[in-house]
């Protein structure tokens, strides 16, 4: 983990301000709406918070704030995306029930260091 989120929690792998939108929800195709979301890792999830207000740390704490959605890593796929959209710097998240979802960043190397963190976790969950 990041150090200004060390200590926080065991579970908690990452936390950060992404560019999020979805792309499909159980295989069909849904229409873009590109929005800032506060994007947290943490055990087996990727969980999306869009207030403003919940962007700490701690956000993702049972209770303290209400996420838009969350994400079951177990089973999903990544794969960089820059053919799938006019901005750089994305992937694209796809979990095993057919939802996809593109995640991007202006920084280059704060997305890359997303895309591999949740590649760890990813492939974590498969040996288990
Ligand atoms: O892949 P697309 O369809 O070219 O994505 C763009 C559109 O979805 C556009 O929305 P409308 O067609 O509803 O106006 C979005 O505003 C753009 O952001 C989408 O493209 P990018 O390249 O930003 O992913």
């Amino acid at each position: 983990s990041s150090p200004d989120t060390e200590g926080v929690s065991p579970e908690l792998e990452k936390a950060g301000l992404l560019n999020k939108t979805k792309i499909a929800e159980g295989g069909r195709k849904l229409r873009k709406n590109w929005n800032p979301s506060w994007v947290v890792l943490v055990g087996n999830s990727l969980v999306f918070f869009k207030d403003p207000k919940s962007q700490n740390p701690d956000s993702w704490k049972p209770g303290n704030s209400r996420p838009e959605s969350s994400v079951d890593l177990r089973g999903a796929q990544l794969q960089w995306a820059d053919d799938l959209s006019s901005r750089k710097n994305v992937f694209k998240l796809r979990t095993i029930t057919g939802n996809e979802f593109l995640l991007q960043s202006e920084t280059e190397s704060l997305i890359r260091e997303w895309y591999r963190t949740i590649q760890n976790v990813i492939d974590r969950l498969v040996s288990l």
